[in-house]
């Protein structure tokens, strides 16, 4: 075989950076960016110019696996699969269909037959234990969609070519390449955004690489990002200031603008400072800056969105777009429909006030507002019986979901725990069976479940780069043979398990805004972006439900007195993204110099308070748990918060978290803002 270099884009990260790929003889020898590349033009992150590293990694699955009393053994996929439908025939005899549930989490959103495949196994299969990442990363954002707009699947764009005003919430894009919106070449993009007359701000408790870029950096205490937005808009409501008087009137209920006035107006800006540790100069700066920019654009990440206050702090940011008119309209924010998806031409107008259903048996008191469960909710339904059988698609459970101790000890419980994945994982370490599927080199692959994140209205279609191996599958076919084994199908006519990757994208695409030949031949496309779809289309008489009463209670009921605080937990671990893995998803090889290290991130100051000092072990408590790390100084951080990086095994900060004192709305599990106590450990 020849040398050869391919044009592909990464499936990491909703960034989708073009890469050109060199190939010698099945072996990836070079990935760099594509500089023809439309979107990234050229550039790459460290993980993307690693790729060859990740798709030869040493444990790479090549061959299906089914445990038995001697550990994992080798087998076909015909016995593979008929061991796993006997398993899951059992327990829908003795439980129903319920008993069979499916985590659908971060790499099956890249692989578009894989997840289509997938949903519509869990329709077939005709059960209700359908989880995804979503309900742990930021289930906020589909709450206030659906609470505001009566649909869950809004994603509000920044407007980069005509906004003047930017702000990022809890959100580090150079770092992790934006949250729902994709930022390839992050440094650049900031600083256009950056660039006078243009202001960008970022509001985040820690100095990072985004607010070294922004006109204005403000650190809040973590948790309390929502007390800052409340001050402001009191303070446009109460001044009459920098609303759009015009929007407003045609867009909200006037009962709902009262409320709303009602639920803001103890959140004076000498409040909100004593809430956020920021002076209330700094937050009047805000509010006037918002006012002489009259219309902005707001991006949030997990640092707000995996918070305790995630849902005010949505809510209220939603509410200021509405309030500047900033919404669906040029300037601001536009809603991004998905080139491949054409959200714009699928909704419908929903009259109905969105009510919630309560959680799967186990745990009724969780709130459920679309066809899935919250995560948290898994372990319990394990314990009492209700899941035994769980099919993971391209996720880590064990390492990312909370309270490590008490996720192993269910996982191990479960009857089947079958896993398709591409490289072995601590939740591959337990699975009873393992279902090898092809990487993102060797499959066919269009952005259907992800170019809604993009920031323009550009999608991309790629070929696979390399062959699989042998025993290598897609991850559609097997969804296919899962069915098959249940006596079903999941396959319309006329595809069947011997149609070709691309015969699937082809039928899912088929009401797309581009022709997948054309995609297919021209590799890259943009359409006109959809200004106006969200007001004249979806909104029930044009006007947004801006105070949903479940989330203003939320604010309402926000205790303000600091006495609540445990003084046994006195510092607060926040998040935060590490440029060289991708969750658990690490680069290679992890002891290189330069690698990303698990560890305490504190303040050099915060250490010396507790006669710490770099290098020093300590022992991270929270009421859930505890692990030991060693100290990392980073001077960039507020004095009270200390970080420790999630997608590690060992130790891993989930044992951390709780799945029981959730987010009472959405059943989230809170991952950043969460107290914790620290002592030395001498050895
Ligand atoms: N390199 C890399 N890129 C990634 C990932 C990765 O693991 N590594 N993961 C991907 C995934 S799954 C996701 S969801 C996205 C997430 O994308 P982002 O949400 O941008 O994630 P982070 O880079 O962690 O940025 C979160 C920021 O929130 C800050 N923060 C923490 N607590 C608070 C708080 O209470 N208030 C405020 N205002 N800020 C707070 C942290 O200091 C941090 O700078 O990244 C994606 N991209
Ligand atoms: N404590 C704490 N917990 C967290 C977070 C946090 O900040 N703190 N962040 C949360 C967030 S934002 C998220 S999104 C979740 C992520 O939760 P998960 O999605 O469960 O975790 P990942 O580590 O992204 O798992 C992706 C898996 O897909 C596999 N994979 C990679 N490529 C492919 C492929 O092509 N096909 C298949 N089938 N598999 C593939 C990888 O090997 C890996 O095992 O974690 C959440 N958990
Ligand atoms: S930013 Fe990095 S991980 Fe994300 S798509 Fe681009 S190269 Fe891949
Ligand atoms: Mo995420």
């Amino acid at each position: 075989m020849t040398k050869n270099t391919h044009r592909t884009y990464c499936r990491f990260c909703v960034a989708l950076c073009g890469l050109e790929v060199t190939v010698d003889n099945a072996e990836i020898i070079a990935v760099r960016g594509d500089s023809q590349h439309a979107g990234s033009r050229g550039y790459t992150c460290f993980k993307g110019r690693n790729l060859g590293s990740w798709h030869h990694h040493p444990e790479r699955l090549h061959t299906p696996q089914v445990r038995s009393a001697t550990g994992l053994q080798d087998v076909s996929w015909t016995d593979c699969i008929n061991d796993l439908g006997t398993k899951i025939s059992e327990a829908i005899a003795i439980s129903g269909p319920d008993a069979v549930g499916v985590y659908l989490a971060t790499a099956s959103a890249f692989d578009a037959a894989g997840r289509w495949a997938s949903e519509r196994l869990t329709k077939a299969i005709n059960s209700r234990s359908k989880y995804t990442s979503t309900s742990i990363d930021t289930p906020c954002k589909p709450l206030v969609s659906t609470l505001m707009s009566g649909f869950p699947g809004l994603v509000p764009m920044i407007d980069e070519k005509d906004v003047t005003l930017s702000i990022f919430v809890g959100c580090n894009p150079v770092v992790s390449h934006g949250h729902l919106n994709s930022f390839s070449n992050p440094i650049v993009r900031l600083k256009a955004l950056a660039t006078n007359p243009r202001e960008m701000w970022v509001i985040d408790p820690r100095e990072t690489e985004s607010s070294r870029i922004a006109t204005r950096h403000l650190a809040p205490r973590s948790g309390t990002d929502f007390a800052l937005f409340a001050a402001v808009i009191r303070y446009m409501l109460k001044t009459d200031q920098g609303l759009d008087a015009e929007y407003i009137e045609r867009h909200t209920h006037l009962s709902d603008m009262q409320t709303l006035a009602a639920a803001v107006e103890p959140w004076t800006f000498e409040l909100a400072q004593e809430i956020t540790g920021c002076p209330q100069s700094a937050i009047q700066d805000l509010a006037e800056t918002i006012i002489k920019h009259r219309r902005l654009a707001i991006q949030t990440g997990t640092g707000a969105t995996m918070s305790p206050t995630a849902n005010i702090t949505e809510w209220l940011i939603w509410v200021l777009h509405v309030l500047t008119g900033s919404y669906d309209q040029p300037g601001g924010m536009w809603f991004q429909p998905g080139v491949l998806r054409q959200l714009q031409e699928r909704v419908s107008t929903n009259h109905a006030t969105p009510v919630s259903k309560p959680g799967p048996k186990s745990r009724p008191e969780l709130r459920v507002w679309t066809d899935e469960y919250p995560c948290s909710a898994m372990i319990d339904e394990i314990e009492s019986g209700n899941l035994r059988v769980l099919i993971v698609f391209g996720g880590n459970p064990i390492t990312s979901f909370p309270d490590t101790k008490a996720t192993q000890a269910a996982f191990k419980k479960l009857e089947a725990l079958a896993v398709l994945d591409v490289v072995s994982t601590d939740t591959t370490a337990i699975a009873t069976h393992i279902l090898p599927t092809k990487g993102q080199l060797e499959r066919a692959d269009i952005p259907f479940f992800v170019d809604q994140f993009n920031s323009d209205m550009s999608t991309q279609f790629t070929d696979a780069v390399v062959d699989p191996t042998p025993d290598m599958r897609s991850m559609w076919w097997i969804a296919e043979q899962i069915a098959n084994s249940c006596g079903t199908s999941i396959l319309p006519t006329p595809l069947s398990l011997e149609s070709s990757d691309k015969d699937i994208l082809a039928h899912i695409a088929h009401r797309s805004a581009v022709n997948f030949d054309q995609l297919k031949s021209e590799r890259y496309m943009t359409v006109a972006r959809p200004f106006g779809w969200v007001i004249n289309k979806l909104l029930p008489e044009g006007k947004w439900r801006i105070c949903p009463e479940q989330i203003a209670d939320q604010l309402i009921n926000y205790p303000t007195s600091t006495a609540t605080s445990n003084p046994q937990y006195p510092f607060r671990l926040i998040s935060q993204r590490q440029p060289k893995h991708l969750n658990s998803q690490h680069m290679l090889p992890l002891e290189a110099p330069n690698m990303d290290k698990p560890g305490l991130l504190i303040h050099s100051d915060t250490a010396a308070n507790l006669e710490l000092a770099e290098g020093d072990s300590v022992l991270i408590s929270s009421p859930v748990g505890s692990l030991h790390a060693r100290i990392i100084y980073q001077n960039t951080l507020r004095p009270e918060c200390v970080v420790f990086p999630h997608g590690w095994n060992a130790p891993n900060v989930s044992h951390l978290t709780s799945y029981k004192e959730v987010d009472p709305l959405t059943g989230m599990v809170i991952q950043t803002s969460i107290p914790v106590s620290l002592s030395k450990v001498s050895y």
